[in-house]
């Protein structure tokens, strides 16, 4: 494995690193969401990865990123990542490292393992303080597996164990409020499709010091059945409907950063559902009415809510 095309992109400059067209699908929104992130925060990085697709973008002993990379089990990244810090604590105490070779350490994960199989071990992270970034791509499935519904998958949608009638029976566990409720440094929401939001984020969460939370919504070309070129307009879309509010906690309080129009102004849910393939069922061979109507007003409780 000496000249794979892994190994000449340790030799590119910096604009083409992450470059979709390793071993991820074209238009892979967790991939753009992600390259954004690493631009904005930069090199200077250690990513602990839990098992996922994203777990495609190294192949031993190379990866994509001008960093260092640690591979774990589903459950145990920010455990993986104590130990990092700790490493890198201990380093700076006795003089080994200086303090500008320090590191972020950045926990990268999908949502089967940040919403569920991660939930103890991220739990016990936040209540340590644990100094770092958690990175999490929801593409609402297993996607590395074959788009199985995962805790994260939304009502209706249909996932490749959820293939009845109405798609997918439960609802989407709520991960931005467990943080919150954890009372954490820093906690976010983001979308591939607006880079600004993400940078102004990511400088807020710097100031911080402690377990920060960046939750990016990633379009899923493969499990969402969509063109990938539409990955950004799905991404505009979820934020213009009220679907993905995009939101950041600082200091106690919460705030939403981009709130869409309000209700009857913004675009109905259906404007984002109807693009993708994983809710063709509601629209063919005729509209489940009852259904997309359910979905609409959980939308416009939470914007009610929240006014
Ligand atoms: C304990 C455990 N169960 C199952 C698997 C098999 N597995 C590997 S990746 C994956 C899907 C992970 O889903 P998610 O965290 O959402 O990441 P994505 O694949 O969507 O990127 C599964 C189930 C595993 N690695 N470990
Ligand atoms: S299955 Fe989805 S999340 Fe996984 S690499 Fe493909 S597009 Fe990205
Ligand atoms: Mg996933």
């Amino acid at each position: 494995m000496s000249d794979t095309r892994y190994g000449a992109m340790q030799d590119l400059p910096r604009e083409h690193l992450l470059s979709p067209g390793t071993a991820m699908c074209a238009g892979c929104g967790g991939l753009q969401v992600l390259k954004e992130f690493y631009d904005v925060l930069g090199r200077e990085t250690v990513f602990v990865n839990a098992a996922g697709c994203m777990t495609l973008l190294s192949i031993y002993p190379y990866t994509p990123f001008q960093s260092s990379w640690l591979y774990t089990a589903m459950a145990s990244a920010p455990a993986g990542a104590q130990g990092v810090r700790d490493a890198l604590d201990i380093l700076l105490e006795r003089g080994r490292i200086r303090p500008e070779e320090d590191r972020a350490v950045v926990v990268l994960m999908g949502d089967g393992a940040a919403y569920g199989m991660a939930m103890a071990s991220t739990s016990a992270a936040i209540q340590r303080g644990l100094d770092c970034y958690v990175f999490v791509y929801d593409n609402e499935g297993y996607g590395n597996t074959g788009h199985q519904s995962s805790p994260a998958t939304p009502q209706g949608a249909r996932t490749a164990t959820d293939h009845g009638p109405e798609g997918h029976a439960g609802t989407k566990k709520d991960l931005f409020a467990i943080w919150v409720a954890h009372r954490p440094a820093f906690a976010a929401t983001v979308s591939p499709a607006d880079p600004v939001d993400l940078a102004r984020k990511i400088e807020a969460a710097r100031a911080a010091r402690g377990t920060r939370l960046f939750l990016a919504l990633a379009p899923c070309p493969t499990g969402w059945d969509f063109d990938p070129r539409e990955t950004v307009e799905l991404g505009k879309l979820a934020v213009q409907t009220g679907a993905w509010p995009l939101k950041q906690y600082v200091d106690g309080a919460i705030t939403h950063t981009r709130p869409p129009k309000g209700q009857g102004e913004r675009p109905p849910l259906e404007a984002y559902l109807s693009r993708q393939g994983r809710y063709r069922h509601l629209f063919e061979p005729q509209r489940n009415e009852r259904l997309l109507a359910e979905l609409q007003a959980t939308v416009d409780r939470y914007w009610e809510a929240v006014a």
